[in-house]
């Protein structure tokens, strides 16, 4: 349900206030620390932040999603780290069960999620499917009133601190594509599931992720997801048609970081005897950017109102997730250029964001897969609604 106005005001300025006075002094922090301060997760848990998306049945937020999309543009005006530790609960991790869970299952699981008393994981990806997720090769055989799960996942984000993972398996051993698949809840501590290495990372320092092993991991038959075998596919694909739009509306929000930064910094920086933002090579970089970022805004709320009307809007997440993903890398390399020497030093935390940004044209499907998306989507409303 949607939020009255002032209450709305008042959810984005206390989040606004949350991110500059208490997360941003803390990023180099936490990357030099490679982890989040446990007062800021409480402090994150105290404001719901964990359950932004859960209805408000099962003790969340409820927020439709262009009201998730303007939080997601706050908490973008930081380390994308932080969004990071609530991205699973409100997104991969928990929409699953939100979308097509029984009530039993969301009775069990949302509001434990909703709290933050639960931190969940999205275990999809495996060593030779990331893509190509209907080729997955985890098995769940059924065995009386139980499934036995064996396989490994890959790269699985906040698996090191989950107790709930959303677990993807092929349920038809005879199938090879993604009618094949569905998907399951297991528990943290189920006999046969490990969490392995923390994996080292490129950047985003702070999250986590590893591998998931699952060996002969027996998993009640009541934890499949909807109660219906070969539906976990399309089950993953709504879940990212959602992720996918609110991690554009966090690239929007880091992007508008960057060019704040970036700005004031050109404002300051003298070269020849003036500001930098006064020379006009300076300024097309600083337009450019605000261009782009302002034009990601714009498609992330039109596609979030669509979304919340009920309209099917796949086409169109992926349209603003390679837009604003590849937008925020732009905006990335801008900010460094306009740092010049500065850029490339950690101490100012450009390069940083550099390198944090370079996963969200990677995750949640690449830029490449989203491209595939649109162009597919196109062909077949051209052929009146059959694949090319
Ligand atoms: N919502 C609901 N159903 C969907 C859907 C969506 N967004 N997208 C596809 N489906 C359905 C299709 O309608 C089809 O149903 P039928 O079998 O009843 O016709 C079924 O799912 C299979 O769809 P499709 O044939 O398009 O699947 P493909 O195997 O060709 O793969 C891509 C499609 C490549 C788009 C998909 O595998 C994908 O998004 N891959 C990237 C995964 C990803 O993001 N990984 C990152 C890991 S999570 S961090």
């Amino acid at each position: 349900m949607a939020l009255d106005p002032d209450t709305l005001r008042q959810l984005l300025d206390t989040v606004a206030r949350f991110v500059r006075e208490r997360l941003v002094p803390l990023e180099h922090k936490v990357a030099e620390d490679d982890a989040i301060p446990m007062d800021i997760a409480d402090a994150m848990r105290e404001m719901g932040l964990f359950g932004l998306s859960i209805p408000e049945d099962y003790s969340g937020l409820g927020l439709t999603m262009a009201e998730e999309a303007q939080v997601a543009f706050e908490l973008g005006q930081t380390s994308p780290v932080f969004r990071s530790l609530i991205g699973t609960n409100n997104g991969i991790g928990s929409q699953g069960l939100v979308i097509d869970g029984t009530d039993e299952q969301k009775r069990k699981y949302l509001p434990q999620l909703a709290s933050g008393a639960m931190i969940s994981a999205f275990a999809l990806t495996e060593p030779e499917a990331g893509s190509d997720a209907g080729a997955l090769r985890t098995s769940a055989r059924r065995d009386g009133d139980h499934y036995v799960l064996n396989g490994t996942k890959r790269f699985i984000t906040n698996a090191p601190h989950a107790g709930l993972f959303t677990v993807f398996a092929r349920t038809d051993a005879d199938s090879r594509d993604s009618r094949g698949v569905s998907a399951f809840v297991v528990e943290a501590g189920t006999p046969g599931l490990t969490v392995g290495a923390v994996d080292r990372k490129m950047g985003q320092k702070g999250g986590h992720t590893a591998d998931v092993i699952l060996e002969d991991c027996r998993v009640p038959a009541l934890n499949l997801i909807g109660g219906k075998e070969g539906q976990g596919f399309k089950t993953a694909m709504k879940v990212l048609d959602r992720g996918r739009l609110h991690i554009s509306a966090v690239c929007v929000g880091v992007a508008e970081r960057l060019i704040r930064d970036s700005l004031a910094y050109a404002m300051e920086r003298k070269q020849f005897g003036q500001p930098i933002a006064e020379f006009q090579l300076i300024q097309a970089m600083l337009a450019d950017s605000r261009m782009e970022a302002y034009a990601g805004r714009c498609m992330v709320m039109e596609t979030a109102r669509a979304k919340d009307t009920g309209v099917d809007v796949s086409t169109d997440a992926a349209c603003c997730k390679l837009f604003c993903s590849e937008m925020v890398g732009r905006v990335a390399d801008r900010a460094v250029q306009i740092h010049g020497g500065a850029g490339y030093i950690a101490d100012y935390g450009v390069e940083r964001f550099y390198r944090d940004v370079r996963l969200f044209r990677i995750y949640e499907g690449t830029s490449q897969i989203q491209q595939l998306v649109i162009a597919r989507a196109m062909i077949r409303d051209a052929n009146g609604g059959r694949s090319a």
